[in-house]
């Protein structure tokens, strides 16, 4: 094996043990919620390749922007569970002190410029936070994570044309999840991908399997190069589905059941653990050792977040633009 298949592999593993922990911090976070421990939030269950595979090619300097859908995007970032725990029970050690809830987490030292849970509202800001980087003449990139539904907003074609106008390092990256809160996406395009709309703006896109980490973790590393060294935008789409409801709890009735089911057989960490499993990179007892560290750093930040204290009266008028 060469250096560069070791280093390649290792990112591999690295992402798996990311998706592991998105999907029990997920799930962890709907059985809260069920448990009235816990507000009602968006999980991305099913959408982990997306966020493991394009936030490990990202620079420590790199921006991101995210939307409602936040969480595995946090976790990929190398955010403390526990910490997002708090902010989504509105805790005091959440990362924004409890005031955010699970739907405007911003991360300074992480480089998390917003979490937005107005549909777009990453999109609208992207090209002045790509603008901010090109001015500080940095070789930093910002990376916006927006969804289908949004890309089907006037805001998603003002943003592209405008980073395309003015040259800025912006990474689009539209999780195309096939869902719209309760609408699919059949209903709002007609086009199957995304991808295809950047054409008419003259950015550069590509649509991959978002389900397979590995492809994603490829086409990222792609993206993020021509972002960084030319300092123009592109648009990736990732291929992929919302496997739970919009927001916890939602018992799915709107769903076909077909559709689910047949993703839910390319589920992304079975995909990628049968693979690695295959080619002898991992055996069962090291996947069955991963499962059970991120099951317990999960179980103990929700013990950490419960356990945390509600921000006091004093803290109501701080940090709060008035
Ligand atoms: C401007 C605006 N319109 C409507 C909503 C209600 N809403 C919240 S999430 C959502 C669906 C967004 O779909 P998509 O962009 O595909 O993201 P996904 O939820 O699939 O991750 C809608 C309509 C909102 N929050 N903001
Ligand atoms: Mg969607």
């Amino acid at each position: 094996m060469t250096a560069i298949e070791t280093v390649v592999d290792r990112s591999v593993t690295e992402a798996l043990e990311t998706m592991m922990l998105i999907r029990t911090f997920e799930e962890k976070s709907a059985a809260l919620r069920a448990a009235n421990l816990s507000p009602n939030m968006c999980t991305s269950v099913g959408q982990e390749a997306s966020a493991a595979g394009v936030i490990k090619n990202l620079r420590e300097d790199d921006l991101i922007l995210t939307n409602h859908r936040s969480a595995g995007h946090l976790l990929a970032r190398g955010a403390e569970p526990g910490r997002i725990f708090a902010e989504i029970m509105g805790k005091s050690t959440g990362y924004c002190k409890g005031k955010s809830g699970s739907l405007h987490i911003s991360v300074k030292e992480l480089g998390v410029v917003l979490t937005s849970t107005i549909v777009g509202g990453e999109l609208s800001l992207a090209p002045g936070v790509g603008l901010s980087l090109s001015m500080s003449k940095s070789d930093a990139i910002a990376v916006v994570f927006f969804g289908d539904g949004a890309a089907t907003e006037g805001i998603f074609h003002e943003s592209l044309n405008l980073a395309a106008v003015w040259n800025l390092p912006v990474l689009y990256v539209c999780e195309n999840n096939q869902w719209q809160a309760y609408v699919h996406r059949k209903e709002t395009m007609l086009a199957d991908h995304v991808s295809e709309f950047a054409r008419a703006y003259g950015v550069p896109s590509k649509t991959v399997d978002g389900n397979d980490v590995e492809v994603v973790l490829d086409a990222a590393r792609n993206a993020v190069d021509y972002v960084r060294t030319m300092r123009k935008p592109y648009l990736l789409e990732t291929y992929t589905y919302r496997v739970r409801g919009h927001m916890e709890p939602d018992d799915q009735a709107y769903v076909d059941k077909e559709e689910l089911a047949s993703w839910k057989r390319r589920d992304p960490i079975s995909l990628i653990q049968s693979r690695l499993q295959r080619d002898g990179e991992l055996t069962q007892d090291e996947i069955d050792v991963m499962w059970q560290r991120v099951q317990q750093r999960v179980e103990d930040a929700a013990q950490f977040a419960l356990d945390s204290p509600y921000p006091g009266f004093d803290e109501m008028t701080t940090d709060v633009y008035a």
